[in-house]
């Protein structure tokens, strides 16, 4: 088992991975930027190691910095949380260059699943439902037309190394084909340095249900049933839930039966989580697997009561998993509270917390790093606090969250608790009737003086 465990990260995620260290009885250590000197990571880790100036590129993102910040702190292995260095496969491959675990998938892994229409093609061998559209990427724009004929109107142009939104298109007649084709592949290069693009038919109103899946070094894969993340805004998770108001058990089974042959065929080791789009019908379609512990992890541990950071850490360790597969007992809601103003387009709003009450009782979880006097940094994402809770039934889950955000007091900057408190009290989100949509024609109601 590994000694010490150096995490590649920041805020709540990286105090989520120190709990479960110390919980396992291993060591940790903290990096930091020097924007974040005085953020809660670093005081609870065991060690912390400066590893450069604010801006991500000279920090978190400096992989240079993060495996000599190993090396002298002698870790074993290395956590990479999520985002920043979580999927990216060069960092993988130096770690393991390093003899330094990473705690993730292998660089073949990231890059196979990294890369969209290959991760489909590989989802097609292994007879995982896939959106149909062209087979792997279109060379031409030749290519493309054709392809969109034989797909048939509306179709999705979408960016292989894409992932979130970007380089993708809706189209729904031939006439404005090439426009798409054009500023897709423009985007896609500039935002990927590559512009492959792949074709699909378009699922309209689609949810977004994905499942948690933890693969072991001896081929085996397990599921934890699903996660509806369909409440997004610009591709941003905003709040999600497990079970998924949409859910059916017979749907549960078969797309659970599909993500565990995904994970199996390719062997996956670690968490993954497999992205699915579903349509009205209940069909259900791949779209992405992520190589990652995600954001949203939390509500999954509360209804399966199952540590998924500790099962990371002993599947990396060759620990092989128990196999068996979970289904929800209880219902649990994530509310992603956000320094930003919802009453002002969600725009950013970094600074002092002049003044933090955090709710608290029975069912109710808060991962978060802030605390009462702690100046937000604007150089990373406007994630301060995870709201999470977990009771019987959908309903009294919904009323505990109304609760909760009742109690929830931060003072000095805007935060999307008051977005998520009427939310809770949206007709289409109340009755479960929601799809990747909602937030289209979602409006805050102004403040009551
Ligand atoms: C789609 C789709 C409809 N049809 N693919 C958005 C980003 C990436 N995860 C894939 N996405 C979509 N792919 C086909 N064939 C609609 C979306 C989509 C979406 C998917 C999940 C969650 C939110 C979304 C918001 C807009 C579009």
């Amino acid at each position: 088992m590994f000694k010490k465990i150096l995490i590649a990260n920041r805020g709540e995620i990286a105090m989520r991975v120190i709990r479960t260290c110390k919980e396992m009885g291993i060591k940790s250590v903290a990096v930091y930027s020097t924007a974040d000197a005085e953020s809660l990571h670093v005081r609870f880790a065991d060690e912390a190691v400066c590893i450069g100036p604010a801006p991500s590129s000279e920090s978190y993102l400096k992989m240079s910095n993060i495996i000599a910040a190993a090396e002298i702190t002698n870790a074993d292995a290395i956590h990479p949380g999520y985002g920043f260095l979580s999927e990216n496969a060069k960092f993988s491959k130096i770690c393991e260059e390093h003899e330094i675990k990473f705690i993730g998938a292998s660089a073949e892994m990231i890059d196979r699943m990294g890369d969209k229409a290959s991760a489909k093609s590989t989802m097609i061998e292994a007879g995982v439902p896939c959106v149909p559209g062209s087979e792997g990427i279109i060379p031409d724009f030749k290519t493309c037309i054709k392809v969109a004929q034989e797909t048939g109107y509306p179709v999705m142009l979408k960016a292989s190394a894409g992932g979130g939104g970007k380089g993708m298109r809706a189209v729904w007649k031939e006439e404005d084909l090439q426009n798409a084709w054009e500023s897709a592949r423009q985007e896609s290069k500039a935002a990927f340095g590559n512009d492959d693009m792949y074709m699909e038919k378009l699922i309209e109103e689609p949810r977004h249900i994905e499942i948690q899946i933890v693969g072991d070094s001896n081929g085996r894969a397990c599921h934890l049933s699903e996660r509806d993340c369909s409440v997004q805004r610009r591709h941003q998770k905003l709040t999600e839930e497990t079970p998924s108001p949409f859910m059916t058990d017979e749907l549960r089974e078969k797309m659970g039966e599909a993500a565990v042959k995904a994970a199996e065929y390719i062997k996956y080791e670690g968490a993954g989580t497999v992205e699915f789009l579903v349509d009205k019908h209940r069909n259900f379609y791949f779209m992405e697997m992520n190589t990652r512990i995600q954001v949203e992890h939390p509500i999954t541990e509360q209804v399966v009561d199952y540590d998924l950071i500790r099962e990371q850490i002993l599947v990396a360790a060759g620990v092989p998993i128990s196999g068996k597969n979970y289904i929800p007992q209880l219902h649990s809601i994530e509310c992603r509270i956000n320094a930003e103003d919802p009453y002002k387009d969600f725009r950013p709003s970094p600074g002092k917390i002049t003044n933090l009450h955090l709710p608290g009782g029975h069912g109710v979880r808060i991962d978060t790093h802030v605390y009462s006097g702690y100046t937000i940094p604007p150089n990373y994402d406007s994630m301060i606090a995870k709201l999470i809770t977990t009771a019987q039934t959908r309903e009294e889950a919904i009323n505990k969250m109304k609760r909760a955000l009742d109690e929830f007091v931060v003072e000095g900057i805007k935060t999307t608790v008051h977005f998520h408190r009427q939310l809770m009290d949206h007709p289409d989100y109340v009755s479960g009737n929601y799809t990747t949509k909602f937030m289209e024609d979602f409006e805050m109601k102004e403040p009551e003086d």
